[in-house]
């Protein structure tokens, strides 16, 4: 998992631990509201074997800054920038007139809670990217929230998959506040932790340096089975 070869690194079982400390006290209170809220959108089960699973299934609550300032869709803005030839500025409406695309996933956090087939739909990352054009050095992407301390970083790669989205709707219904919304990243094929909630900025850099959770521990690659 991580270059000296140990199978689940210190810094890892580390940022765990860290993790779990985050979800119970950010989660606690908004955990009760939320499960009630959530309770019709649960996946279908029709087996009943996910409810066997420890920690299946289930949505977790997750801001490492408590409470976030709710941002209606008209406040909302994305600012793409960095290393690009064309800076700009998306307003909620701009990013809906752009085409959408549309897929159901399994969304998996590290620690080892999943929810199964989430539909999500949004603006493909690359879409935004190709509209900026990177600079030849451009290497990474880097995801800001506007809670103010979130970040993530992906490879210039990873972020132009086909799976990583500027998702505006979760459920078919526009992403909740909870959830990130108005707007938040959705990637695929990675952990939850490069999924930005509240996103606020795409910034292109010119590497790929550690973000909020991956300071903490978590794998700079968090490409699921990687
Ligand atoms: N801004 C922000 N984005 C975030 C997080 C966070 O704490 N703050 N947590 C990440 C983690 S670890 C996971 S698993 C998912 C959880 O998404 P959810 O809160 O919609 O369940 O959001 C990710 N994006
Ligand atoms: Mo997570």
């Amino acid at each position: 998992m991580d270059a000296e070869g140990a199978p689940v690194g210190r810094r890892v079982v580390l940022g765990l631990l860290g993790l779990g400390a985050v979800g119970v006290v950010a989660g606690n209170r908004v955990q009760e509201g939320l499960s009630r809220v959530l309770a019709p959108i649960q996946p279908r089960d029709p087996t009943g074997l996910t409810s066997l699973v420890p920690l299946g299934s289930t949505w977790r609550y997750y801001s490492v800054t408590g409470a976030v300032e709710p941002r209606d869709d008209e406040d909302y803005r994305l600012d793409v920038t960095g290393l690009v030839g064309t800076e700009s500025t998306y307003s909620y409406a701009d990013l809906e007139a752009l085409p959408q695309t549309r897929f159901t996933d399994t969304f998996h956090c590290v620690t080892g809670w999943y929810v199964l087939d989430v539909p999500w739909a949004g603006v493909r990352v690359a879409d935004l990217l190709d509209r900026a054009a990177p600079t030849d050095d451009a290497v990474g992407v880097r995801f800001h929230s506007f809670d103010g301390t979130y970040s993530v970083n992906m490879t210039l790669a990873q972020a132009r998959a086909h799976d990583v989205i500027v998702a505006l709707r979760m459920y078919d219904e526009p992403v909740t506040h909870a959830h990130g919304g108005p707007v938040r990243v959705y990637s695929g094929s990675m952990y939850g932790y490069k999924s930005t909630k509240w996103l606020s900025g795409i910034e292109v850099t010119a590497d790929n340096r550690p973000g909020y959770w991956e300071d903490r521990g978590y794998p700079l690659d968090g490409t699921i089975d990687a």
